[in-house]
């Protein structure tokens, strides 16, 4: 496995590169054309640069998190080739540029949803945190209005204020979209990107719904093993593949994450991994890494990459909020930085035992 950072741009980032290159073992970045929306070509030229700013601080360009699907790809609206054909000229280029992997969501409407994004924990750090009686309560547009309000000044993607600004019409081309009619869609955008995949050697690394069910009624399917097995078998190609991200799969406690690492060998190429709290069956919070500190065997986690062979890219993900840090919620350095750490020292320890 290769460590890597998440890793917004010179332009939106309160973490720098040469932080990044200081933390031991992480070699890579996971970035993306901040600024882009989805549906448009990138343009070669933005490839490239943002290639060169990350390798001339002594760092590698990984992979892409993400290229974003534009909504008439998800809905399968009649103008969704266009958007396609738009997809296949970025993949295209980010090939030419030598970056073999992207991952995506194809979550309706919403990225990722959290009810709070400065829970305080005991120690005084404070974390992204998700009550579903808190999502019961609100509806969409007021979810905005307290993500926006705690966000410490950034911009969340998947929560950008251009797009909740379309909240209610983007609901409204959804309203005939069932999980099925998911399904098809995604299974028609994969087919028509694999040939570019296949030809440029691109992992596509599909990254689960988060939380693992459905929010506010909107269709969600990435969010289990046999919804993710399905997919895989449904366009049958190594480059058709996943993000694990034990954090988003963990939402859901019947879901076995070290069972389902196994279950997708050859298909993982790019793993996020982090741990949750459960304070009930339907409250959780990112606490550290740490397995004494959440739900999740960490341990257990790595061991199963490790059995299938992952080689791939993998990253810490959120982290709390420490040491008077302000950053984007979940994205600052210090927490991730002992998140890598510590994934590294399991991995390190995992390797040794086996060599033995
Ligand atoms: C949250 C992230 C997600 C992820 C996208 C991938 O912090 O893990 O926003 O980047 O779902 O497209």
């Amino acid at each position: 496995m290769q460590m890597t950072l998440r890793w917004y741009g010179s332009q939106y980032d309160t973490v720098t590169l040469k932080q990044i290159r200081q933390i031991p073992g992480v070699t890579g970045v996971i970035s993306t054309l901040y600024g882009t929306t989805p549906g448009e070509a990138w343009e070669m030229n933005d490839i490239l640069a943002l290639k060169k700013e990350i390798e001339d601080a002594g760092l590698k360009l990984v992979g892409i998190e993400s290229v974003n699907i534009h909504d008439a790809i998800k809905v399968g609206t009649p103008d969704r080739d266009k958007y396609i054909d738009n997809y296949i000229t970025t993949l295209e280029r980010l090939g030419q540029a030598d970056i073999h992997m992207v991952c995506y969501n194809f979550m309706p409407v919403f990225d990722w949803t959290r009810t709070e994004l400065a829970r305080v924990r005991p120690d005084g750090s404070t974390v992204l945190a998700y009550t579903q009686e808190a999502v019961d309560a609100l509806n969409p547009e007021d979810m905005f209005a307290s993500i926006s309000a705690d966000a410490n000044g950034a911009i969340l993607p998947g929560w950008e204020p251009e797009r909740m600004a379309r909240i209610k019409e983007l609901f409204e081309m959804y309203k005939d979209v069932d999980d099925e009619k998911l399904f098809e869609n995604l299974k028609y955008f994969l087919e028509c990107i694999m040939p570019v995949c296949d030809k440029y050697d691109i992992n596509m690394a599909i990254h689960p719904d988060d939380p693992a069910w459905s929010v506010f009624g909107l269709p969600r399917i990435i969010i289990n093993k046999a919804n993710i097995l399905r997919m895989m078998k449904m366009v049958d190609n190594p480059h058709n593949g996943v993000t694990f991200c034990s954090g988003s799969y963990g939402t859901n406690l019947e879901n076995d994450l070290p069972d389902m690492i196994r279950s997708l060998k050859g298909r993982i190429h790019f793993a996020h991994v982090r741990n949750l709290k459960f304070n009930s069956p339907t409250d959780f919070e990112e606490s550290a890494h740490l397995s004494s500190d959440g739900t999740f065997d960490m341990y257990e986690i790595m061991l199963a990459l490790y059995d299938i062979g992952f080689t791939g890219p993998i990253r810490p993900d959120h982290g709390r909020m420490i040491w008077d840090e302000v950053a984007m919620p979940g994205y600052g350095l210090y927490d991730r930085a002992l998140g890598a750490t510590y994934l590294n020292g399991l991995w390190e320890a995992i390797v040794k035992q086996h060599n033995k």
